[in-house]
């Protein structure tokens, strides 16, 4: 593995900063030796992050893709199993869309499995004393579209990236900035070796 394209999010809703941004930016700058990592700001909008995700796929050709994300006041890093072709929003996206039980892609297949071992990723976060789980729902809102997007890409075209999709809680006490960043260097880590 050489080439990581780690992703986060702009903020959305209430909160002022999104910690999937925060963290990939400081991932960005704590790169292990040996490994090139690149950041990518995502915008909290369906069509448009779909369409980035796509793009930074096609051109950056990365070998993996860590797509963060920020949900709530989690209690664990969530890695995300799994992405479905439906999208269904309880409040409008960034650009005001507001999608109702419609597809991301019309006659895409139902889901996606991410081609990661997730609970080898877990193990290895649990290890570190990093509160972690398998996620089994990425939600259906930007996230769960960005994946979806992300893995059609990469199982329609054939691309060699193997990509995974990281839930992780607002930044607190309980989750520092540190303990977030940690865990995504972690996950670098293991899919290194
Ligand atoms: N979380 C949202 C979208 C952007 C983000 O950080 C989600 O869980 O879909």
């Amino acid at each position: 593995m050489r080439k990581v394209l780690i992703t986060g999010f702009e903020p959305f809703g209430v909160s002022e900063v999104n910690s999937s941004w925060e963290t990939a930016v400081r991932v960005g700058q704590l790169a292990p030796k040996g490994v090139c990592v690149e950041t990518l700001l995502l915008p909290v909008s369906f069509v448009r992050a779909g369409k980035m995700i796509r793009e930074a796929l096609k051109e950056k050709r990365p070998d993996v893709l860590v797509m963060l994300g920020q949900r709530g006041k989690g209690e664990s890093i969530d890695i995300e199993r799994i992405a479905i072709n439906m999208m269904d929003a309880s409040s409008p996206d960034n650009d005001g869309y507001h999608p109702q039980e419609q597809t991301i892609v019309d006659g895409g297949e139902a889901a996606y499995f991410s081609n990661f071992p997730v609970k080898t990723l877990r193990d290895a976060l649990l290890h570190k004393g990093i509160p972690a789980r398998v996620s089994n729902s990425a939600g259906l809102y930007v996230c769960n579209s960005t994946y979806y997007n992300a893995l059609n890409e990469i199982y329609e075209q054939g691309l060699p990236t193997k990509a995974l999709f990281i839930h992780l809680p607002i930044i607190s006490e309980d989750f520092p900035i540190e303990m977030l960043t940690d865990a995504i260097l972690a996950i670098i880590e293991t899919i290194r070796h």
